[in-house]
């Protein structure tokens, strides 16, 4: 577990959520009568990058109003789609590969399904897909060696 010292390696990744308004024609059948949108959470490389040689599983923290609230990923797509009626915080754990030693990170993200811009009504009418994303890096200071190697595809 020696460390390598003076460097520090970022990895970029891409986490949001993405909802639509259920089809009123069209509801899906196992949806709940109170649920309103399909949505889903998300992360993911850029372009849709493989980053699971640094991120090994991502666990999701839904609302507890969620049966089994705790879901963990443990391959990509690193994702959880659902159905619902109403916005909350979703807690996002990452781990990391094993070799890394790293400690699991978290990270909050507000669950979006109403525009806060614009036609309200008109986005009802055309189901338009409401998207919350961000870009963020993680930062490995001075990784061990085993954990460097693999991030530098060494
Ligand atoms: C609110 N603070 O009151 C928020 C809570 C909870 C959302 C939103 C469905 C849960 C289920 C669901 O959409 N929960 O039926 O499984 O707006």
């Amino acid at each position: 577990t020696k460390r390598v010292r003076s460097v520090q390696i970022h990895r970029p990744f891409i986490y949001g959520t993405e909802a639509i308004p259920f089809d009123p024609e069209n509801r899906p059948k196992d949806a709940p009568p109170d649920h309103t949108h399909k949505w889903k959470v998300f992360v993911r490389g850029i372009n849709n990058e493989d980053i699971s040689y640094w991120l090994r599983k991502v666990q999701f923290k839904l609302h507890d109003t969620y049966a089994n609230s705790v879901r963990m990923i443990e391959s990509p797509p690193f994702e959880v789609e659902e159905t619902g009626w109403g916005e909350f915080e979703i807690a996002i754990k990452f781990y990391f590969a094993p070799e890394s030693t790293e400690k699991p990170q978290q990270i909050w993200h507000g669950l979006k399904l109403h525009p806060y811009y614009g036609d309200v009504e008109a986005q009802k009418r055309d189901r338009t897909m409401i998207s919350s994303v961000c870009y963020e890096e993680v930062l490995f200071n001075e990784p061990v060696e085993a954990f460097y190697d693999i991030l530098t595809g060494g």
